[in-house]
């Protein structure tokens, strides 16, 4: 398996591996402490932070999941070196969000928060890819609960840890902050073309003061 050495955008075509990774076969469960019970009548998905109105918005999920859907293929690839190739994530586009709970405008990242206080901070550019995804389905079936049941973002170019399982809202930032696993040792960027791992390897301006 090998990979490019030169990439002009960090975007990777599916069914190549960054360096470092190797192929895992099925789908393995990978993530910290437990799996959250979905109750849809206590669930909601929020907008707050630095919006536009000054307001925060939430929905329902009855509300949420029947905003328009589109696909995306897109690979998995784990800080811990295993990659999946080719999955086709259906979902809600992150870019929605901004139309429906438009940020303020001297917003620059966001926090996207989990059940169970799980974050990951992401560049709004990262969240603004046409590419990244709240999934509700991945290859046509609705998330199983271990997999993020009933949503998860999906960063198709950046390590999976940045697209947290079970999430439940977006904060807009106006400066950066680390979230969960960017605070105990994790790159604070995250490319995997660029082998952006731990956060020893971040250069000046890649991530807040550690
Ligand atoms: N809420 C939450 N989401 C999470 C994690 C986590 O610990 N908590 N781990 C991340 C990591 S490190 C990976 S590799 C993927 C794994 O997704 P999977 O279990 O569906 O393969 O979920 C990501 N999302
Ligand atoms: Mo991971």
């Amino acid at each position: 398996m090998g990979h490019p050495v030169e990439r002009a955008t960090g975007e990777a075509a599916a069914s190549e591996l960054p360096p470092g990774q190797r192929l895992q076969r099925g789908w393995p469960v990978t993530h910290y402490g437990p799996v959250p019970k979905f109750r849809p009548e206590r669930w909601d998905f929020r907008v707050f932070g630095a919006t536009a109105d000054g307001e925060k918005h939430s929905w329902t999920h009855a509300e949420f999941t029947s905003l328009p859907h589109t696909t995306v293929v897109a690979d998995l690839h784990c800080v811990t070196k295993f990659s999946m190739l080719g999955a086709e994530w259906g979902g809600i586009p992150a870019r929605t969000i901004l139309e429906i709970a438009p940020p303020a405008d001297d917003v620059t990242h966001v926090m996207v928060w989990a059940e169970y206080g799980f974050s990951s901070n992401l560049r709004l550019s990262d969240f603004t890819s046409e590419r990244t995804l709240f999934a509700t389905h991945k290859d046509g079936e609705l998330l199983t609960a271990e997999h993020g049941f009933p949503l998860r973002l999906v960063v198709p170019h950046l390590y999976a840890w940045k697209g947290p399982k079970w999430v439940r809202g977006v904060e807009y930032m106006t400066a950066d902050r680390r979230g969960f696993w960017e605070e105990r040792g994790y790159h604070n960027i995250g490319d995997p073309w660029r082998e952006q791992r731990y956060s020893y390897q971040e250069e000046p301006g890649e991530g807040p003061e550690l």
